[in-house]
């Protein structure tokens, strides 16, 4: 997400770097690389299934490092799909999303004309003048459907974990589990792959774990389908044991297609990334301090000292991306559920005097308390927030927040609200101002 462009997502917490999380708590022991030897050595607890034929008898511990099935789903240029459901007129032209000067996605058409995402509009229009633009500044739309996703994929399994607008991670173990125990003994034959198998690696059918990515791949299709027929969107998916390598396979084949990865061809899917920074889970910060060490390839990261990774980054940190260069990722997939705060922010570039300022904050207001009243909940808080523009690629961010009085949340819905949240709004706008964070 470039911070030029309006940011979609309010779930996130503003400018944390997600390997600053500590999510990783998987005893070592039980983690292998993906595509190593699977140990059955692990946890106690396994998951025996239906004793028919051979394969029906292997055990899958419940914690190794292949146990899950992971479907990630990625919308195809979300917005520009959005826009073309809404404009249907628009469908077959290139067509871009344009946020301030940035063509923040385009559709395929674009695309095969040479437009790409996070263009300059300048430069997309180079490349291709028939390009038609829209406005995309206003979220609504998007995140209207970005929920309505989710709703549809939680019918498929309720562990689903947004990232972003348009992307989804499920975790489908419990799924494929009955339908592998739905299965006579003589029906893996009929178990075939959905989309594609990354590398074209051969199935094994008497290899339980690959049984159960097929069966993953079978989930994805519906799922797909399913968006494609309620919804009008297509996306891709991919089909994994764990978050990570689920999303790097996503989007081995684009548009509207879907990849399973086999546990065999781990290596060769993380061997593929050009760099750490195309690593999920490594972020900017941490991508900088990683190259000052003379890390830049993934192999760079697999080999490096992890006693000494360890004294640069902290130990959390340190073990938890090694296990990323190796395709080991242990986080799990976290509901959701509503999302826990609500945004509305603009760049205020088009503001020139204090009274254009204070109109463009009133809209902000109103708009998020048009939100924050059709949610239903109460919420508890109001943080404001200020970027300051620097030169470097990280705008600095400073934020106040204060509890919402409870008279006030209690007028909620009422004639009154608007004059008590600007209120509040009002002492706190001289030190900060423009920017509004609403946190239930
Ligand atoms: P992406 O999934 O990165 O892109 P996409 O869905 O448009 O295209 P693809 O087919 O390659 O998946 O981002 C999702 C939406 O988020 C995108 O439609 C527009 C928006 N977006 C921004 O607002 N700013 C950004 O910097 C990026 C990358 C995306
Ligand atoms: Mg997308």
């Amino acid at each position: 997400m470039d911070m030029l462009g309006v940011e979609p997502e309010e779930e996130e917490d503003e400018d944390e770097e997600e390997e600053d999380e500590e999510e990783d708590t998987m005893d070592p022991q039980l983690l292998g690389a993906a595509g190593g030897p699977r140990s059955s050595s692990g946890p106690v607890e396994a998951v025996r299934l239906a004793p028919f034929a051979a394969v029906h008898s292997q055990v899958v511990p419940a914690g190794s490092a292949s146990y899950r099935v992971i479907v990630h789903v990625d919308l195809d240029c979300f917005y520009a799909q959005v826009e073309m459901i809404s404009h249907p007129e628009l469908k077959g032209k290139p067509l871009g999303v344009q946020q301030k000067y940035l063509v923040v996605t385009c559709n395929y058409e674009a695309r095969k004309l040479g437009v790409k995402k996070l263009m300059s509009v300048r430069d997309a229009k180079e490349k291709c003048p028939q390009l038609v633009l829209v406005n995309g500044e206003d979220l609504t739309r998007y995140r209207e459907m970005s929920y309505k996703v989710t709703e549809l994929l939680e019918e498929f399994s309720p562990v689903v974990e947004r990232l972003g607008f348009d992307e989804n991670f499920v975790d489908i173990t419990q799924t494929v589990e009955k339908r592998l125990h739905q299965l006579q003994s003589d029906d893996y034959s009929v178990v075939a792959v959905c989309g594609h198998v990354y590398n074209n690696q051969s199935v094994n059918l008497n290899d339980i774990l690959h049984v159960r990515l097929l069966i993953g791949s079978q989930i994805a299709a519906e799922m797909r389908e399913a968006i494609f027929n309620q919804l009008g969107l297509t996306g891709c998916a991919g089909v994994a044991s764990n978050k990570l390598l689920s999303k790097l396979v996503s989007g081995t084949f684009k548009p509207n297609q879907q990849t399973v990865l086999m546990p065999e061809s781990c290596q060769d899917l993380i061997g593929s990334l050009d760099h750490i920074k195309q690593m999920p889970g490594i972020g900017y910060k941490t991508t900088k301090r990683l190259e000052s060490l003379g890390i830049n390839s993934v192999h760079d990261l697999q080999i490096f000292s992890p006693e000494i990774l360890e004294k640069e980054l902290g130990i959390s940190v340190a073990q938890r991306i090694q296990k990323l260069s190796f395709g080991e990722d242990n986080s799990p997939v976290t509901p959701s559920g509503p999302p826990q705060s609500f945004s509305e922010e603009d760049s205020f570039k088009k503001c020139s005097s204090e009274v254009e300022a204070k109109k463009k904050i009133e809209e902000l207001l109103a708009k998020l308390l048009n939100r924050v009243c059709k949610d239903g909940r109460k919420p508890h808080t109001i943080r404001l927030i200020i970027r300051r523009f620097s030169s470097d690629r990280h705008f600095n961010r400073e934020s106040r927040q204060c509890p919402i009085p409870s008279h006030v949340i209690q007028k909620l819905g009422t004639e009154n609200e608007r004059y008590s949240y600007g209120r509040i709004f009002t002492r706190q706008r001289d030190k900060l101002g423009f920017s509004t964070k609403w946190k239930n």
